[in-house]
């Protein structure tokens, strides 16, 4: 696993949210060690990024400690990322953790070695907010006997990367059996050549819409000898999930249109109060209608809505366009540029239209 990202302000979420949401990343750990003892697991790896900062908070704290010192026959071998670093102040130096945790304290390739298990951790650790080069390149793992195990947090992506550029041919030419990474946050691809096995961990639950889809973690069954055979399953871990989705509410006259809207989306995709979800509103609305982003979560049965509002206030069924008061001359003359080409100049024309009916009507422009 990886990425978890411990202590994650969630700012985003308001205060009272964020704390729900930092509480639950906390009972995902706890049910992950769960799992883990439950089946036996000889080595958890934490390929990184285990907390958001260089800091954790003492609850946070404590509570890695209970679980990993609540495990003595299990190895847990950390290496340190760009968002929790290898320094001199952070948790890792202080060796406040239990005799049961392997840290990877240097930016090149070191290993752990567990001679009950016939199997050695290889990794790295980030002791910076980047790292410039891979800690694999030209190297391969010693021909020993042995269960080769890879554990780093590296940027696969591209060989400009300033988060430890690690190769394929990297990956491959030192031939550890199995390559658990973490860093890339997106739902992991488990990847194979030859003897060679590698996988991003992915998250454990989503923190942002750039992570939707269920959080998980791997877990590895591998020979230690023979063939060192490798399997990889996917472990689902996640408590909320964040999702995106694009509703058309076009031709809408009132605020309950497309609330409408929004609710059959939400009810087809049976969404509920796991799903944090973002809504873009998009086609041609009633000027008249209220701001959509007063729509709430709560009453939808969701754990929160976020609503992006790109429509445009065109639609009117034919009756402000031919109006030959004030309001007309108003619509027409804003219509250009309610139908501009950028967005910039499409808000601003609808905003100028909201206040304008809104003035004209004697309405109150402060709401
Ligand atoms: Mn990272």
């Amino acid at each position: 696993m990886g990425d978890l990202h411990l202590d994650s302000p969630f700012s985003s979420l308001g205060v009272d949210k964020s704390e729900i949401r930092r509480r639950e990343f906390r009972a995902t750990f706890t049910s992950i060690m769960y799992y883990a003892k439950e089946a036996a697991v000889d080595i958890v790896l934490i390929s990184g990024d285990l907390f958001d900062d260089g800091y954790a908070t003492a609850e946070t704290v404590d509570l890695l400690c209970k679980e990993f010192s609540g495990m003595p026959d299990c190895r847990f071998v950390i290496s340190p990322g760009n968002h929790d670093p290898y320094t001199r102040g952070s948790l890792y130096a202080a060796k406040k953790l239990p005799k049961n945790v392997y840290v990877f304290s240097d930016s090149t390739l070191s290993r752990f070695v567990f001679e009950d298990l016939n199997t050695e951790v290889y990794g790295w650790a980030f002791t910076g907010d980047s790292l410039l080069q891979s800690p694999l390149a030209g190297k391969s793992a010693d021909d020993n006997g042995r269960l080769h195990l890879c554990c780093g947090h590296c940027d696969m992506s591209s060989p400009l990367s300033k988060y430890a550029p690690v190769t394929r041919a990297d990956v491959v030419g030192f031939g550890a059996h199995y390559n658990a990474f973490s860093h890339i946050h997106k739902t992991p691809e488990v990847m194979r050549e030859g003897n060679v096995v590698w996988s991003y961990s992915g998250v454990v639950e989503g923190r942002s819409f750039d992570e939707c889809g269920e959080g998980g973690v791997n877990l590895i069954e591998a020979a230690t000898g023979g063939d060192f055979a490798v399997t990889v399953k996917r472990i689902p871990t996640w408590r909320r999930m964040y999702a995106v989705e694009k509703v058309d509410v076009g031709g809408a006259q009132t605020l309950a249109d497309i609330a409408a809207a929004i609710d059959g989306v939400i009810k087809e995709k049976k969404y509920d109060d796991k799903t944090l979800l973002r809504v873009t509103l998009t086609g041609a609305v009633s000027p008249e209608i209220e701001n959509p982003s007063r729509l709430e979560s709560a009453v939808r049965g969701l754990f929160s809505l976020e609503i992006v509002d790109e429509t445009t206030p065109t639609f009117d069924g034919g009756m402000l366009e031919k109006d030959m008061t004030m309001r007309g001359e108003l619509y027409r003359a804003l219509l250009p540029s309610l139908t501009a080409g950028d967005a910039e100049t499409r808000s601003c024309a609808r905003e100028a239209l909201k206040l304008g009916l809104a003035a004209l009507e004697g309405r109150s422009l402060t709401d």
